[in-house]
């Protein structure tokens, strides 16, 4: 029995994992006492590891399907598929009849982070869709049109804030987003317990709003009203901070005041102008905000808002506010100040707007069924499964059913991979080093963690790396080396940088002195090593790279988090675009909404700490207990609807029905009613012993692919007006 070290790639909150290896399997799973992140915290997901590793129903061996029958190939046959199949594809109809998905889990491997977004060029079609439009697009418009780049988003400064508001996030269910902090449960009790306070807006007593001081119950989709009250009331009394551009939102904010949104949002005024008071008032304070307010109508506007608040309070970037992380693999040196664009093409179908270089995933079906010039033939699924996860997602599922060719990257055979004609599939993540590209820039302390692979892959067998670069030339259909390509093109900008520590060097040298067992390990090395904390290859001597973060398992701390705004802002201007013209025109659709009140009950998401989207179901330490794909609702709705606890309801919106069980309870709030997502298991075709017999139903059979925020294309997943009746 040995123990190594890994960090979780489940959820956002990236903690270490101390594995015990047994015989060669990880057969356990514990928190890393050691770990300077994580500290030992780890929750029900990260201790099921061993679980997930050995899942029988985990696919090992590529897999090619001919009708109903799949078997089993080698990686060379299932290469060779791939590879005239895609090929054949661009042949017929043009490389823009590819169509790629890039699914949440390619933020959780070293593979999505290194190679996912090159591998969607090398398609060399604009049909570039991911998870991100279903989650956080709204967040990178605002954060793109403010900051002038889309990635620099501010995170709360937990360990040192003394007042947080929480709007549309259950971190302690969810581990936190967009917000990377191991713990997060026991740091928002600590900021109570140094005598902060805690506010948390939601149509749900989460286990968060249980731990906060007030809970206040919002109507979904109006959190961007409550927030032009708080800044309303911030001018109003004389409380705002007045960088350029305040005038420019207080004229905006005009209409917003705290009693005209009340009856919309459903916060009595006095609170909202409470809120306003203490959030100015506070030593330092942070708005933070998440999944309730992103996939909202009103998405971006809401997104916007948080950071204008934390502006006018005076808390951007400053300790204790909400601050810009700096990750160890982000280049030294300088930096362009091209700023941020969207809408620079459209989609074919329903014209909506490219954002950071993809389109809405809502309308891959669109694309896929709409014939015509670029019509969608072939689809390169990696880490996803829209099928669940996109609104309207079981039509997508039936134009899945028709296209030309179909590949996915992934280790299980589900509701979206059945549609594919070969599946290859990553080794479990024992097998693969792990470094977090993504999570480094939004985590609320600044670390280095490196883990190497804790398992040896069999002979022959490629790890996720290796399988996108593969498909990466594939796609291309040029015989170069991706990796080489990448790498050469980064020393070549560095040594050219007269800011860079490698200014005026040999780039040929440099790229030879680059230690990693793999293509993607050299460029990690290199990125660390000409990174903010990097050695400088000799020229920071004691700084990062590849090596040490080998000798340091459980991690380097790089300390809290510094005030570095100047060095964040690409905005032409060089300075924040408070009042951007893009987002005061969408001001005047949620002006509109003021008029109208909706009635009628409203469907809203929600997590549980042993779920994880739609995958981790097949596992039985985590569908343990009581059915978790429930419909909430509040006592007084299901008395007056006729419902009955445990007993199954009819729940149908325009888009479609679903039959489902009832949980009458008074976490949610009247008049509205809560399912989670990522259920409606059990399809034929499928590989999932234990989720088929815990298969639930889909959220989104419910949810509508036309509604959009329409400055982000981002879904709205959050309040669908449903009917509810007995099943
Ligand atoms: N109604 C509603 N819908 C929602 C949401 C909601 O709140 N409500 N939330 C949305 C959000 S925030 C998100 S992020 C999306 C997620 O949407 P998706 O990313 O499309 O879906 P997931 O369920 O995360 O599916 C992940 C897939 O990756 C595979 N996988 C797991 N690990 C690996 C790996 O290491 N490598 C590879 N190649 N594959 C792997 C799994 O088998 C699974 O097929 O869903 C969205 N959909
Ligand atoms: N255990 C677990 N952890 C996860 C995941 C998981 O599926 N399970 N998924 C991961 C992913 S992909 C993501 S993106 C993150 C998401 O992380 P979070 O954003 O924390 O996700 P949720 O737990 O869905 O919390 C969203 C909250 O918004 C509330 N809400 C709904 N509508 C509204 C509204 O209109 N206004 C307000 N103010 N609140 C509203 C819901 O009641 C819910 O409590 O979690 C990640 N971590
Ligand atoms: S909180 Fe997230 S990162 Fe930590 S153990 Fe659980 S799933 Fe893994
Ligand atoms: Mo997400």
């Amino acid at each position: 029995m040995t123990t190594a070290y890994r960090i979780c790639p489940f959820c956002e909150a990236t903690c270490g994992l101390e594995l015990t290896i047994t015989d060669g399997r990880v057969t356990g799973a514990r928190g890393d006492k050691d770990d300077v992140f994580s500290r030992g915290f780890i929750c029900p997901k990260g201790a099921t590891f061993d679980e997930l590793e050995n899942d029988p129903d985990r696919l090992r061996r590529p897999m090619v399907r001919t009708g109903a029958d799949w078997r089993e190939v080698t990686w060379d046959e299932a290469f060779a598929v791939v590879e005239r199949e895609l090929t054949g594809v661009a042949e017929r109809h043009g490389p823009q009849s590819r169509a790629i998905y890039l699914g949440n889990p390619n933020a959780h491997t070293l593979a999505g982070g290194l190679y996912a977004r090159g591998l969607a060029k090398a398609l060399g079609s604009t049909n570039v869709y991911s998870a991100s439009t279903v989650d956080q697009m709204p967040k990178h418009v605002s954060s793109g049109l403010l900051f002038g780049d889309s990635l620099a988003i501010p995170v709360p400064d937990l360990d040192r804030t003394s007042y947080l508001l929480i709007l549309g996030a259950n971190p302690v269910d969810s581990g936190g987003s967009l917000c990377t902090a191991a713990d997060f449960p026991g740091k928002l009790k600590a900021l109570r317990a140094r005598g902060g306070t805690l506010v948390v807006v939601d149509p749900r007593r989460t286990r968060t709003a249980r731990l906060a001081d007030r809970h206040f119950g919002i109507r979904p989709g109006t959190d961007a009203y409550l927030l032009f009250g708080i800044v309303h009331t911030l001018f109003e009394e004389g409380l705002a901070e007045r960088p350029e551009g305040a005038g420019d939102v207080e004229g905006l904010s005009g209409g917003f005041a705290p009693e005209a949104v009340e009856d919309v949002c459903g916060v009595p005024a006095a609170e909202i102008r409470r809120l306003a008071r203490e959030l100015a008032a506070a030593p330092s304070a942070a708005v933070y905000a998440r999944i309730g307010t992103s996939t909202a109508e009103f998405g971006t506007i809401t997104s916007w808002l948080v950071d204008v608040v934390n502006i006018l309070t005076g808390n951007l970037d400053r300790p204790g506010g909400a601050m810009f992380p700096l990750a160890p693999h982000r280049p030294a040196g300088t930096r362009s100040r091209r700023g941020f664009r969207l809408g620079r093409w459209h989609s074919r179908v329903r014209k909506l707007p490219e954002i950071r270089g993809e389109l809405p995933a809502a309308t891959l079906v669109d694309e896929i069924v709409t014939t015509g010039e670029g019509q969608v033939r072939a689809l390169v699924t990696v880490a996803g499964n829209p099928v669940l996860s996109t609104p309207g997602g079981d039509r997508l599922g039936e134009a899945l059913g028709d296209l030309e060719f179909m590949v996915s990257v992934d280790p299980y055979l589900n509701e979206t991979t059945r549609h594919a004609h070969v599946i290859l599939p990553p080794p479990p993540p024992s097998r693969s080093g792990h470094y977090d590209i993504a999570f480094g820039d939004l985590a609320v302390r600044n670390t280095a963690r490196y883990s190497p692979p804790v398992l040896p892959l069999a002979d022959g067998e490629p790890d996720e790396c290796a399988i996108l670069a593969r498909l990466t030339r594939i796609a291309s259909g040029k015989d170069a080396d991706v990796d080489e390509v990448i790498m050469t093109r980064l020393v070549r900008a560095a040594t050219a940088d007269p800011a860079s520590p490698v200014h005026g060097e040999d780039p040929a040298d440099l790229l030879g002195r680059l230690t990693g067992d793999t293509p993607a390990l050299r460029r990690l090395d290199l990125m660390l090593r000409l990174g903010a904390y990097g050695d400088g290859f000799g020229a920071a001597p004691g700084g990062l790279s590849l090596e040490a973060l080998r000798n340091a398992p459980h991690g380097i701390d790089l300390g809290p988090l510094r005030p570095r705004l100047d060095d964040v802002l690409r905005t032409p201007s060089g300075r924040i675009e408070l009042c951007p013209p893009e987002i005061a025109e969408d001001v005047t659709r949620l002006r509109e909404g003021l008029a109208g009140r909706r009635a009628g009950l409203v469907l809203i998401g929600r997590r549980h700490l042993r779920s994880n989207n739609s995958w981790m179901h097949n596992l039985p330490g985590l569908v343990r207990g009581s059915n978790r794909c429930t419909l909430q609702i509040h006592p007084d709705d299901a008395e007056r609807l006729g419902l009955t606890d445990a007993r199954p309801a009819e729940v149908t919106s325009g888009t479609g029905a679903v039959e489902v069980e009832v949980e009458i309870t008074e976490e949610v709030m009247p008049g509205v009613v809560s399912l989670p997502h990522g259920w409606g298991h059990g399809r034929p075709g499928t590989r999932g012993t234990v989720a088929a017999a815990h298969a639930g139903v889909s959220a989104n059979t419910l949810t509508d692919p036309l509604a959009l925020d329409p400055l982000s294309g981002n879904a709205v997943l959050n309040g669908i007006p449903v009917r509810v009746r007995p099943a």
